[in-house]
């Protein structure tokens, strides 16, 4: 052994070869409980809508590929709205096209505003109506078109941040501006509407409802990915506290409260965005009646055996 030996001297050799001691990160490698990086945060549509439609001036769907305002965790940076999770708002404008392409990351859209816009998605076109969720499978050919009058927006809820850890992702672009497609059937396995929804959560008669989107030819969540939900509060009531190892989305389809996530107040209305990190308590509160879609990652983490959940009724 060296003589004069001693840690800080076998640290500074053992970085000279690119290895570290674990023993002294043994917490930050290993924490006791799930620590997101991501901040719980609320983008507002009220805000947001003016800067979209600005865009819409500036730049076309043709050259924007996809005309999109990421939600970008103030924590993090692009592709994070979460630690795993994308949102952005895509803006089409009457008579456009955004191109076809595809990629291995899972996309799910939930419509915001306006009529009449399709994606087509792997030769089926399917239709788009305020508070449809739209599904747009791993490496489909996908374009968006919009046959109305109106600007047409909707959610873009995607899977990206899974492949800065899996670098995996692969993109390519079709030949044509649109890939062939045709009407789909009335229940595609790629369209959940609205309607449905709101059906199952007024079923419920209670004050607070939540209901879960299950995927028409898998019965299971609806994507391996991205898994998504609804929830209906009275006007006056709240949500039991949660919390989960998913980080979720919200939208605010209708309505407007408040969430409490950890020691943060997020104060939302009908069109607002907001986020609940990894393993924060959270609850949410109606001033009036609300719907509320969320989408989360929940289906990655109950492939890895890492999901787990806690309520309590308060
Ligand atoms: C994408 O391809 C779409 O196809 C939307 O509409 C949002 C965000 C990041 C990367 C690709 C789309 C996207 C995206």
């Amino acid at each position: 052994m060296i003589a004069t030996d001693s840690l800080d001297r076998l640290f500074a050799e053992a970085a000279d070869q690119d290895a570290q001691p674990l023993w002294t990160m043994m917490e930050a490698v290993v924490p006791p409980h799930p620590q997101p990086k991501a901040v719980p945060h609320v983008w507002r549509y009220a805000a947001l809508r003016p800067l979209l439609e600005r865009a819409g001036n500036l730049v076309t769907a043709k050259d924007a590929e996809r005309r999109v305002l990421q939600l970008i965790n103030p924590a993090l940076a692009s592709p994070h709205t979460t630690d795993t999770l994308f949102a952005g708002l895509q803006l089409i404008l009457p008579g456009e096209v955004a191109r076809a392409h595809r990629h291995v990351a899972f996309a799910l859209r939930f419509i915001v505003e306006g009529e009449a816009a399709y994606t087509a998605v792997g030769g089926e076109k399917v239709t788009m109506h305020r508070g449809d969720v739209i599904l747009t499978p791993s490496w489909q050919f996908h374009d968006h078109g919009h046959e109305g009058e109106r600007p047409m927006v909707w959610l873009d809820g995607l899977d990206l941040p899974v492949y800065q850890f899996f670098p995996a992702n692969f993109a390519q672009q079709y030949g044509d501006e649109r890939f062939p497609s045709e009407p789909g059937p009335a229940e595609s396995h790629l369209r959940y509407p609205w309607a449905d929804m709101q059906a199952r959560l007024e079923a419920d008669d209670g004050p607070y409802a939540f209901a879960e989107y299950v995927h028409r030819q898998t019965g299971g969540p609806l994507s391996r990915t991205i898994g998504a939900a609804a929830e209906r509060l009275a006007g006056g009531a709240s949500s039991p506290t949660r919390r989960e190892t998913a980080g979720v989305v919200y939208h605010v389809y209708k309505g407007r409260g408040a969430t409490t996530v950890g020691n943060t107040l997020l104060e939302w209305e009908k069109g607002d965005t907001f986020c609940v990190p990894s393993w924060m308590p959270y609850r949410h509160e109606a001033a009036k009646n609300t719907y509320l879609f969320r989408y989360d990652d929940r289906p990655v983490l109950e492939a890895i055996g890492a999901y787990r959940a806690e309520a309590s009724a308060s």
